[in-house]
């Protein structure tokens, strides 16, 4: 009579007291967990979703998984913005089926145009940005849409204009597309100061004032990874079989104490950087055990490996790139909000004579670059003294 998964219920049951809260709730009524038992997916208790899976898989009503659209709804209690998102999670979906089928469908390589910031554009960055544009667009909930794609901003015209201010990379890492190694998508949100139509002035703001930021990682699995401002950090990953985003993780943080002692950096750029930054390098290889070198050098790959395991990632200023390589609005601003409320911190090191917090940087124009220096607080903040001892700073 019970479900071929009673047998993990008890153990299953007993871990569930002793887990954080999720921050929405609904109950979930699982009739095949544990014996008909209750599982209250509310308040105080918080099965994953894999377990809330696992015992819907025998119940009658298989329509309360713990989906990414569930939780944007319970979230915001504004369905525009609800509207907002579900056009990003909508692109984040169709981007993941592009890049799983870009070798069948001939889209690896050029597209033979070079983007707002000179870089050559991939077949693949063209289909990713017009099927964000498309999507926000026409959730009606967009104002102005900034994309590492387009030179300018787009206005989203009055009969189909919202609220809300998208600065979004539609396909991160774009040296990785055609080796099929991880990319991602990385957005952040802003709501409009007032009721009129949107200007620059909505556009240019320091990152203190995203109300929502994330990722979409395209690796052995698709996750996707949101922050709304203040409610901490949840996982949730694509099921290609259910195409929903599937809540995977509550209110995640960098491991205590900095976790793994990890770096992440191209080091091809050693010889351009500043003292400090080359200090830290000589004392991670020095320590005892060094620290492990790790780089995909796909931002989204390499700051989610660094959430999870812990660590630091870099992407400094150098001689030649005065303000580094990475974009403030749509790469260094959403990670930094992100790796803050996991925990960490997100600093830009020296940078136009002092050191300063990445989200405090307040942008002067729409494809603005800054140095990060992101991670666990452990190593940030060496890193930042550093630049202290060498007087740099
Ligand atoms: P992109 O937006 O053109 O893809 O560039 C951003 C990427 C980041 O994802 C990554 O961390 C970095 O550039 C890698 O740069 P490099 O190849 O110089 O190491
Ligand atoms: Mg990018």
């Amino acid at each position: 009579m019970f479900s071929r998964f009673s047998r993990s219920a008890r153990p299953v049951a007993q871990r569930l007291a002793a887990r954080p809260v999720l921050n929405f709730t609904y109950a979930a009524s699982a009739a095949g967990f544990a014996g008909a038992a209750t599982l209250a997916y509310q308040q105080n208790v918080r099965p994953t979703s894999c377990e809330v899976m696992l015992a819907k898989g025998d119940s009658v009503n298989i329509t309360e998984f713990p989906t990414l659209q569930r939780y944007i709804l319970a979230q915001t209690g504004d369905q525009e913005l609800a509207a907002l998102l579900m056009g990003i999670t909508l692109a984040c979906k169709a981007t993941s089926r592009a890049c799983a089928k870009a070798g069948i469908a001939n889209l690896f390589g050029l597209a033979g145009e070079v983007n707002s910031t000179g870089d050559d554009q991939k077949k693949l960055d063209v289909l990713s940005n017009d099927l964000f544009i498309d999507a926000l667009v026409n959730s009606g909930a967009a104002a102005v849409l900034v994309s590492e794609e387009n030179d300018e901003p787009i206005f989203v015209e009055k009969k189909k204009a919202g609220r809300f201010i998208i600065a979004f990379d539609p396909l991160d890492g774009s040296s990785n597309i055609d080796c099929n190694v991880s990319t991602g998508t990385i957005f952040a949100v802003y709501e409009k100061k007032g009721t009129g139509p949107a200007t620059m002035d909505d556009v240019l703001r320091t990152g203190n004032d995203i109300i929502v930021a994330g990722y979409c990682m395209y690796g052995a699995a698709t996750e996707l990874v949101i922050t709304f401002k203040g409610k901490g950090v949840h996982r949730f990953t694509l099921d290609p079989s259910l195409g929903e985003f599937m809540h995977i993780e509550s209110d995640v943080k960098i491991p205590a104490g900095g976790g793994k002692k990890i770096y992440s950096a191209n080091e091809g750029n050693y010889m351009n950087w500043d003292k400090a930054i080359v200090s830290c390098m000589e004392q991670y290889k020095n320590a005892k055990p060094p620290y492990a070198a790790r780089y995909v050098g796909s931002m989204v790959s390499d700051v989610h490996r660094t959430i999870l395991y812990g660590g630091i990632y870099l992407y400094p200023a150098d001689k030649k790139s005065k303000n580094g390589k990475l974009r403030v609005l749509y790469e260094g601003f959403p990670m930094s909000m992100i790796v803050e409320q996991a925990g960490g911190a997100a600093s830009c090191g020296l940078f136009k004579g002092k050191i300063q917090r990445l989200l405090d940087i307040v942008p002067t124009s729409i494809h603005e670059r800054c140095p990060v220096i992101i991670g666990c607080k452990r190593d940030v903040e060496h890193v930042i003294n550093e630049y202290k001892k060498q007087g740099l700073a």
